[in-house]
């Protein structure tokens, strides 16, 4: 078996679910989106994909009424102790039930809401101890609509509130004196905001359905400009979303430029996530497009904090199949595995950037890294929101549905959106000379981060297979690393992710090899190397592979292309080249030309099958441009000296053949006609 973390020295991953749970459900058996299944469907995920195997599985027990206390009045627990015995019956839970919003009870609406509330409070003490590494409530009822003196928004008990108050009042010894909520339920978390809104020992973060008001809870609650009163100024953060279809590169966005950055400030002792998956793709009421991917990410960029010390509990969240697929990906980060791929949009919306930037704005003074405006250019090359596209029901009845919730349903290909506007930079570039117009200062540093393309393309792996000068790897790392290597004139810019191929093989293809153009700024006069976009069965070129990410490959494209210098605006590519719909598509079609690059000479993107399951990418020059080699509108001619040793050097190196079979090898391709 594998060396996985939970198998050594960490302590276990604490997962929680009790059966008990599922007894809380409407009084007649009526349809309703917070319904038993949700809980039952994420289990029987985790234990057919063999996850729980790997945790320490929990069972409920009741939280103790004083616990409850700390967040909710006494008539409030007594209510909902009350409300599931006999002296009720299902006419007077009705009735009571009426008297709040969007709320049912029946006779086993108490003890659920008792058992979550427990639930909460037993993982995040067992988190904070130590005794696990974290974990995560399969919960419901869920709570963060929860206020003081009422049940709301299917929440009876604010299972998240009661939790965090329990650690910092009931348990000194732990030492847990900050803590942050992170809630990403579609919806604001109006009762936890309320129940911290003046302490700074809760630090409140919701990213949620805002719609100018309109949205449940509805109201100014959820808005940008509430954030804490008193000594709780400035620890209550909303990031109000304006309308649906929101989705991964939305929230990455947020993560990266406020959550992130505010958190690194903050230092919670411990995170509670109030996980609600309404905003995943395919749920009824959210109308939002998170895929388990996103989730994942999220997860797995909070990790890095309060010493990985995170308890997940869950809120809403009403498409069974996209709620057991996140929380899925979820355990998984816990346990220490990698986010595996998903598809996604890459660009933001323009509203994603101005909502964060209102955010930003509204906080600065408590938290000075979200000083500095977003540079402008990042408005300027977004999706496009389509009003139309979503036609979830928001009735709750056709939460069952089978179809497996397609992660691109709701997007639009980035190219037809972005057009010609598309911009093209390098973020954070190896070299300096890029910022020293003053002309943006602040933006010049792009704003904590990176574009949120790159966080989601550098968690995918391809092979990149070079056929020129990249075989020799001191040359090719100069596309990584930046800098020269003997021969080359003029340095690379590097990559923004400077960390090195994560494995490197040879092969060869059934591709012919040329060699065309007159002169280049790196090698000077001579040709340089080309593949024949067709395959070919008597040709065999030699290809050296090298593993790496997408978001390498292209600021790859981008060096080889020569568009760095003259498309640098501020170290932020607004979109990649090359995004995941791009993949799927040379995956499919073999080769793709690449309309932000017309004009440069390795337009084409070459598909030329897997390897260990990855795919194999290349790039040359379009088929367009064999015949204008052919008939010499573009001319061929033999590499200069300095590119044909680098070549040679490339092959010996790589034990592929020795330097008279090298030198032989490169005369062939350069002599042979096309
Ligand atoms: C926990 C949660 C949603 C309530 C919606 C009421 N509540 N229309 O997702
Ligand atoms: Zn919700």
């Amino acid at each position: 078996m594998a060396d996985t973390p939970e198998t050594t020295r960490l302590p276990p991953v604490g997962l929680l679910y009790d059966e008990r749970m599922c007894n809380h459900a409407t009084p007649d058996g009526e349809d309703h989106p917070e319904n038993p299944e949700r809980i039952r469907a994420i289990w029987r995920k985790l234990e057919s994909e063999g996850i729980s195997q790997r945790c320490v599985v929990m069972k409920a027990k009741e939280a103790e009424d004083r616990y409850i206390a700390s967040v909710h009045s006494q008539s409030h627990i007594k209510l909902i102790r009350s409300i599931s015995s006999r002296e009720f019956d299902t006419i007077r839970r009705r009735r009571i039930a009426s008297s709040f919003n969007s709320i049912y009870f029946n006779q086993g609406s108490s003890e659920s809401a008792f058992l979550a509330a427990g639930s909460v409070i037993e993982i995040s003490e067992k988190v904070a101890s130590g005794d696990l590494s974290s974990g995560v409530a399969i919960v419901r009822p869920p709570g963060h609509h929860a206020e003081h003196n009422k049940a709301m928004g299917f929440c009876l008990f604010n299972n998240v509130a009661i939790a965090a108050s329990f650690l910092l009042n009931e348990r000194p010894e732990l030492c847990i004196k900050k803590i942050l909520i992170v809630d990403w339920d579609i919806h604001h978390g109006n009762g936890t905001q309320k129940m911290f809104y003046n302490d700074s020992r809760v630090l409140y973060f919701s990213v949620h359905r805002f719609d100018s008001g309109s949205f449940y809870p509805a109201g100014g609650d959820g808005s940008h400009h509430m954030i804490g009163e008193g000594p709780g100024q400035g620890y209550n953060i909303n990031v109000p979303w304006e309308h649906a279809q929101y989705g991964d590169v939305d929230y990455i966005a947020v993560w990266d430029h406020v959550l992130i950055p505010v958190v690194k400030a903050y230092g919670p002792d411990i995170i509670l996530i109030s996980a609600g998956f309404d905003s995943a793709i395919g749920d009824p009421l959210g109308g939002c497009c998170v895929t388990p991917y996103g989730y994942a990410i999220m997860l797995k960029k909070l990790t890095e904090f309060a010493r990985g010390k995170i308890v997940m509990a869950l809120e809403g969240g009403y498409n069974f199949k996209s709620i057991a697929n996140s929380v899925l990906a979820c355990v998984k980060v816990l346990l220490g595995e990698k986010p595996s791929q998903g598809s996604f949009e890459l660009q933001p919306f323009e509203s994603t950037w101005r909502v964060i930037q209102m955010v930003r704005h509204e906080l600065k003074q408590y938290w000075p890294v979200l000083t500095g405006e977003l540079p402008q250019k990042l408005f300027t090359s977004c999706r496009r929101y389509c009003p139309l596209e979503l036609n979830y029901s928001s009735s709750g009845s056709d939460v069952e549905n089978d179809e497996e919730p397609s992660s691109t349903a709701p997007s639009i290909h980035i190219a037809e959106v972005a057009g010609d506007s598309l911009s093209l930079t390098l973020s954070k570039l190896n070299i300096n000379e890029a910022c020293h117009s003053a002309s943006e200062p602040p933006s010049c540093e792009i704003v904590n981060g990176c574009a949120p393309w790159r966080t989601l393309l550098s968690e995918i792996d391809i092979w990149y297979g070079s056929y020129g000068s990249n075989m020799w790897k001191a040359r090719f790392l100069c596309y990584i690393k930046g800098g020269k290597v003997e021969g080359m004139s003029a340095p690379c810019y590097g990559s923004r992710d400077t960390s090195l191929p994560k494995d490197v093989i040879w092969k060869t293809v059934p591709r012919r090899l040329f060699f065309g153009r007159s002169s280049t700024r790196t090698w000077g006069n001579g040709g340089v190397a080309f593949l024949h976009p067709d395959s070919c069965s008597s040709d065999k070129a030699h290809m050296c592979l090298y593993k790496i990410t997408l978001e390498q490959f292209n600021d790859l494209l981008f060096q080889e292309n020569s568009l760095v210098e003259k498309d640098i605006i501020g170290q932020q590519i607004l979109s990649p080249l090359l995004g995941l719909s791009d993949l799927n598509y040379v995956s499919e079609n073999k080769s793709l030309i690449l309309q932000a690059l017309k004009g440069g000479w390795y337009s084409n993107v070459l598909y030329l099958g897997k390897e260990d399951n990855l795919p194999i990418l290349t790039m040359s020059c379009p088929l367009s441009d064999i015949e204008r080699f052919k008939s010499g509108e573009i001319p061929i001619s033999a590499p200069p000296k300095s590119y044909t040793s680098t070549l040679v050097k490339g092959l010996v190196e790589g034990k592929q053949l020795s330097e008279e079979e090298a030198i032989e090898y490169i005369k062939d391709a350069t002599n042979r006609k096309l």
